[in-house]
């Protein structure tokens, strides 16, 4: 068995964020596919009892212990590694400002908005998608001006803010319906940086569970 272990499924842009973490570092991990879209897996009373009691993806198993929240996880992984690992107090916390900005704002709005358009049955609400479009542009903006001035979110080198927020971002702009990369030029640049990183890879590359099935 792998030293860690990752409850994660390759659409999964919250997960991606730690599988990402884990290849990037070196790690000996292995994926644990969860049927998200199948069973619902995460919602099932098993899962919450044994694996995750909010019912979510990512969970990283590690000698014993069970983590949850992508942002923890990073952090964990960091602490552990010494790598993408914030120093100081004010790095810290720029770096915990914007894992928490990510996930309220930027893929915290872009997951619901890719699942809502690509996979949800019966689709979306075309006023939800048009509400949370509206907000995806808004911090996208913030994102990528933040990214006219240095190469990575806190500076020069990359730290888990990055891993955080490139969650949603290599996934195919199809799944989407809008180019992030080809609309923000320093997200384009950037996301190329952390993809030039040694033992980077795309998320369908990375987690168990590409192409889906017919449902
Ligand atoms: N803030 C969480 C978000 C996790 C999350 O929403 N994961 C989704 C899968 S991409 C999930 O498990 N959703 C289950 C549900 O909402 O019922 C993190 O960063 O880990």
């Amino acid at each position: 068995m792998a030293e860690y272990q990752l409850y994660c499924f390759a659409q999964s842009g919250n997960a991606y964020r730690a599988a990402l973490m884990l290849n990037l570092i070196g790690a000996d991990w292995e994926p644990i596919w969860v049927d998200f879209f199948g069973k619902g897996e995460p919602r099932s009373p098993q899962y919450r009892a044994n694996v995750n009691e909010m019912g979510e993806v990512p969970v990283l198993a590690h000698q014993g212990k069970k983590l949850s929240q992508s942002g923890v996880i990073l952090t964990y992984l960091a602490d552990r590694s010494g790598q993408f690992r914030p120093e100081g107090e004010d790095e810290n916390l720029e770096a915990l400002r914007w894992i928490i900005f990510d996930n309220q704002k930027v893929n915290g709005f872009l997951g619901p908005y890719r699942f809502l358009r690509c996979f949800a049955k019966p689709p979306a609400d075309p006023a939800v998608l048009a509400f949370l479009k509206g907000r995806i542009d808004t911090n996208i903006a913030i994102l990528d001006k933040r990214l006219s001035s240095r190469p990575f979110v806190l500076g020069a080198r990359p730290t888990i803010a990055d891993l955080s927020l490139v969650g949603y971002l290599y996934y195919p702009a199809e799944e989407f319906g809008f180019d992030i990369a080809t609309q923000h030029k320093n997200i384009a640049v950037w996301l190329d940086r952390i993809k030039a990183l040694p033992g980077w890879k795309h998320p369908y590359d990375l987690m168990p569970g590409h192409p889906l099935p017919d449902r």
